[in-house]
C-alpha cells in the first residue's frame, strides 16, 4: 500500500501523504523512497508545473523521521548516513526546478518541518492543532535533515536557535509572525488556497521575503559580530539550563554556527556528523525510552485492556475552592474543555476560587498559548455554587478539601448525596489512604484517589489511586480524564505516600540528616542540581511548604517506622514560623517572592556550625541511594504497575534527571549488585536506614533487572 496519492489539477500535482495503518505520517525508509520516485516523475512530467504537499491525516502533517528506525541503527556511521540521506532528499526538494509548496495542517515536526522548510512556499492552517517545531533535542538528537541550516536562514539566527535549542513547537500564528509560514489559512480552505498559491508561483516565481525584525535583526542576525554575540549568549543559556548533561543543544548550536560561518555545504556536513554521534549516544537512548514510555502511557487506562468502560466526562465538579481546587478547575476548562462547577462553603470563597481558576487562563493568555476567543470560551465553562446545585449533572467530582480523614469522609458523603448514580468521586490527597476515605461510602466502587501535584496547571504528572473496592470503570474514567487535562497518568497502589512521595520521603529525610550534621544548605542543593535535579532537596522543602512536608514525613514515619525517621530540622523550623516560600521564611530568604540566598540565621536556629566535612560524592551517594533503595522496595511491593510507570513518575513528578532514565533504570544501569554493595557500605557508616531492600539483594544474587530490554529502548 502506498503512502502518497497524486491528483493533478490544472498543472498542479497535489501530493497527499497518508500513511496506511498509522495515526500519523512518518518519514520512514519506504515513504522516503516513494517520495523520491514521485519527485523524479514530476521532474520529467511536462504537464506538472508545480507540486503541493498536503496530508490526508485529520490533525497531522508529518510527525518527522521514524524514531523506531533511528533507535535501531547499529552504529554511528549508519546514523550519519541516515541524516546525510535525509539532507539529500531535502536538497532535491529545495533545488527542484518547479515550485513545491507545503500545505500544513496539524503537527508538523522534526523531519516534517525540515521538508516544509525545503519547500519553496509554506501555508498553514490557523488551527490550534497546527504546530510547527523541531523537537529533536528532546530526543537527544539534532535536526538532521537540514533544519539547522534552513531555519536560521529563513527566520534569523536568534528566532531559529530559540526553537532548535529548546526543541520547541510554535502555533501557526506565531510561526507566521516569525516568517516560517508564508500564508495562514482557515482549515477548510487549505487545499484551494494552496492551489491558488501554486498557480501564482508558476506565473511569477517565489515572492521575495522581506527581512524581519528591523535594526536589531540587522545588527544581531545579519552580521558576523552580532551573531558571535548571539552564539555566546545561547551557549551560556543552554549550559545554565542543562548543566552540561545534554549534548544535543550544544551540538545543534555548533551545526547552526558552522553553516552560517562556513556556508551551507559545511553546515550540512557538520550537521550529519554530529547527528551520527548523538543518535547512538547514551543520552539520546534514555530520552527516546522516555518518549516511548510516555507514548505507551497515552494508551494505558491503568486496567487490563478491554476490562473497563470508561465514562465520558462532560461536566466536572470540584469541591474545595482553595489553591488545589482552583488549579484543578482551571486546568480542566483550559485543557479538557469541560464545564466545571466549583463548590465551597460560602460564596466569597467560591468567588475567590473562580478567580484563581481563571488565573490559569490568564497565564496562558499572557504566554500566548491561547487566543482571546479561546480564553473567553474556557472562562465561560466555569461556574460556582455554595450548595451543590448543578452537581446532579456532573460525571466526575474531584474533592480537594483539607487533608483530614474525617473532613474528607464527610465531603465524600455529601457528594454522594448530591450526584447521580453513575458519577465517579475522586479525592485529591497526598497522605490519606483512599480505602479509608472510601469506607462508609455507599458506593466505594466509584471512589478513588487522584493525586495532583502543585501547581496543578504546571506539573505534568497525575497519580490515580484505586481503593480496595474501586471498579475498573472508575479507574479508566479517572485516567482518561487526567489525560484530557494534559497529564501523564500513572496508576499506583494505595500505600502510604503512593509512589512519588514514597521515594521522595527518604531523600528529603537524608537531606535533613546531612544538614543536621552541619552540611551547608548550598552544598546539599548544589550537589543535587549538578546531579541533574531541577532544584535541590532543601529548596524543594521550601517549595512544598515545611508544614506540608512535616505532615507527610510524619505519615511516612508512622507507616514505615525507623527507616523513614525525619530529621529534627523541620520541627525546629516550624517552631520559628518558617513555612518555606509561602510565608517568605524558609531555609532560603525570599525577597518580594523571589528566592534569594540561604537564610543564615537558620544555622543558629538548628544549632549547627556549617562545615565542608562531607564531600559532594558522599552527599550525592547518600541522597541518591536513599531514593534508589526506596524505589526498589516500593516497586517490589507493587506500588507501581511497571518499572516504566515508576521511572516516568519520578521524572515527571519530582524531576528525576531524564538523562538518567529514572531510578529503576538507573539501578539497572549500575547493576543491582553494585547498588547493594554501596548500600551496605552506607548502612555500615550511617545506619540501618540504608539496609538494601530484600528485592534488590535477590536481584543482585540472580543477576536480575527491572527492565528486560537490555537497556536498548
Ligand atoms: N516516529 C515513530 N513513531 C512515531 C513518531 C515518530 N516520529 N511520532 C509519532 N509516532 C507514533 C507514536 O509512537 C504512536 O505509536 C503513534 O505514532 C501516535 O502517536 C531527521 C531525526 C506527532 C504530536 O519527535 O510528538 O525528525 O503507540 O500517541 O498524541 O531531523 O506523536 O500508536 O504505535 O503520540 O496525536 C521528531 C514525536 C522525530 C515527534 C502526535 N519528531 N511525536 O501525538 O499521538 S526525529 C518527533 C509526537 C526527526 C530529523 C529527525 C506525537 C505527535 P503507537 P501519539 P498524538
Amino acid at each position: 500500500m502506498s503512502t502518497f496519492t497524486v491528483v493533478e489539477e490544472q498543472g498542479v500535482a497535489v501530493l497527499t501523504i497518508d500513511q496506511p495503518g498509522s495515526p500519523v505520517n512518518i518519514l520512514n525508509a519506504a515513504a522516503k523512497a516513494e517520495f523520491e520516485a514521485l519527485l523524479e516523475q514530476f521532474r520529467s512530467d511536462q504537464a506538472v508545473r508545480a507540486v503541493v504537499i498536503i496530508s490526508g491525516k485529520p490533525d497531522n502533517f508529518i510527525a518527522g523521521a521514524d524514531i523506531e528506525e533511528f533507535v535501531a541503527l547499529p552504529n554511528q556511521a549508519a546514523a550519519e548516513a541516515l541524516s546525510r540521506d535525509g539532507q539529500a532528499i531535502m536538497d532535491r526538494v529545495a533545488d527542484f526546478p518547479k515550485p513545491i509548496l507545503a500545505a500544513v495542517h496539524g503537527s508538523c515536526l522534526g523531519g516534517g518541518l525540515e521538508l516544509a522548510l525545503a519547500c519553496h512556499y509554506r501555508l498553514a492552517t490557523n488551527h490550534p492543532k497546527t504546530q510547527l517545531g523541531l523537537p529533536e533535542v528532546q530526543l537527544g538528537i539534532l535536526p538532521g535533515a537540514g533544519g539547522c541550516q534552513r531555519l536560521p536562514r529563513l527566520i534569523g539566527v536568534r528566532a531559529a536557535l530559540d526553537i532548535i535549542l529548546a526543541g520547541k513547537s510554535e502555533r501557526a500564528a506565531k510561526a507566521f509572525k516569525l516568517g516560517m509560514v508564508d500564508e495562514l489559512v482557515p482549515p477548510p480552505l487549505l487545499r484551494s488556497v494552496a492551489l491558488a498559491a501554486a498557480r501564482r508561483l508558476i506565473e511569477s516565481g517565489v515572492p521575495r521575503r522581506p527581512r524581519r525584525g528591523g535594526l536589531t535583526a540587522l545588527l544581531l542576525d545579519a552580521n558576523p559580530l552580532g551573531r558571535a554575540l548571539v552564539y555566546r549568549m545561547a551557549r551560556k543559556s543552554v549550559l545554565a539550563k542543562t548543566g552540561g548533561h545534554y549534548p544535543a543543544p550544544l551540538a545543534a548550536l555548533a551545526a547552526v554556527r558552522t553553516g552560517l560561518t562556513r556556508g551551507m555545504r559545511a553546515g550540512l556536513e557538520d550537521e550529519h556528523r554530529r547527528f551520527g554521534e548523538l543518535a547512538v549516544g547514551p543520552v539520546s537512548r534514555k530520552l527516546v525510552q522516555i518518549f516511548f514510555a510516555t507514548t505507551a502511557l497515552k494508551k494505558d487506562d491503568g486496567v487490563a485492556p478491554g476490562s473497563a468502560t470508561p465514562r465520558p466526562v462532560r461536566r466536572l465538579g470540584v469541591v474545595g475552592a482553595g489553591f488545589m481546587g482552583a488549579g484543578i478547575a482551571g486546568t480542566a476548562v483550559a485543557q479538557a474543555g469541560v464545564e466545571v462547577r466549583m463548590k465551597d462553603a460560602d460564596l466569597p470563597r467560591v468567588g475567590k476560587g473562580l478567580k484563581a481558576a481563571t488565573g490559569v487562563l490568564d497565564g496562558r493568555l499572557k504566554r500566548r498559548r491561547i487566543t482571546r476567543q479561546e480564553y473567553a470560551r474556557s472562562a465561560a465553562l466555569l461556574s460556582g455554587t455554595a450548595d451543590f446545585s448543578g452537581f446532579p449533572r456532573t460525571d466526575l467530582v474531584i474533592e480537594a478539601v483539607f487533608e483530614e480523614l474525617t473532613v474528607k469522609r464527610t465531603v465524600v458523603a455529601e457528594i454522594e448525596a448530591s450526584v447521580g448514580d453513575q458519577a465517579i468521586i475522586a479525592t485529591n490527597t497526598s497522605t490519606i489512604p483512599i480505602t479509608e476515605i472510601a469506607t462508609g461510602a455507599h458506593h466505594p466502587e466509584r471512589v478513588l484517589g487522584m493525586h495532583f501535584f502543585s501547581p496543578v496547571d504546571r506539573m505534568p504528572l497525575l497519580e490515580v489511586i484505586p481503593g480496595a473496592q474501586t471498579s475498573p470503570d472508575a479507574i479508566a474514567t479517572a485516567v482518561q480524564f487526567g489525560r484530557r487535562m494534559g497529564k501523564t497518568v500513572i496508576v499506583v497502589a494505595d500505600r502510604p505516600g503512593f509512589w512519588v512521595n514514597r521515594i521522595l520521603s527518604p531523600y528529603l529525610n537524608e537531606a535533613g540528616h546531612l544538614l543536621m550534621e552541619g552540611t551547608p544548605i548550598e552544598a546539599i542543593d548544589r550537589t543535587m542540581t549538578r546531579f541533574g535535579f531541577p532544584v535541590g532537596p532543601i529548596a524543594l522543602l521550601d517549595e512544598v511548604g515545611l508544614d506540608v512536608a512535616a505532615k507527610g514525613g510524619g505519615v511516612m514515619h508512622q507507616a514505615f517506622g525507623e527507616r523513614l525517621t525525619p530529621a529534627d530540622a523541620i520541627g525546629k523550623m516550624l517552631a520559628d514560623n518558617r513555612l518555606g516560600r509561602k510565608n517568605g521564611r524558609g531555609f532560603y530568604r525570599y525577597e518580594v517572592g523571589k528566592k534569594a540566598g540561604v537564610d543564615h540565621p537558620v544555622y543558629r536556629l538548628l544549632s549547627i556550625t556549617p562545615s565542608d566535612r562531607v564531600s559532594p560524592q558522599t552527599i550525592e551517594q547518600r541522597l541518591v541511594y536513599a531514593m534508589l533503595n526506596e524505589a526498589a522496595m516500593a516497586a517490589s511491593e507493587g506500588v507501581v504497575r511497571s518499572p516504566r510507570d515508576g521511572d516516568i513518575g519520578a521524572i515527571f513528578g519530582i524531576g528525576f534527571p531524564p538523562f538518567r532514565g529514572g531510578p529503576l533504570r538507573m539501578i539497572d544501569d549500575l547493576g543491582a549488585a553494585q547498588v547493594v554493595s554501596t548500600l551496605r557500605a552506607l548502612a555500615a557508616e550511617f545506619g540501618p536506614r540504608f539496609t538494601p531492600a530484600g528485592s534488590l539483594v535477590a536481584m543482585a544474587e540472580q543477576g536480575g533487572r527491572f527492565y528486560d530490554d537490555g537497556g536498548s529502548r
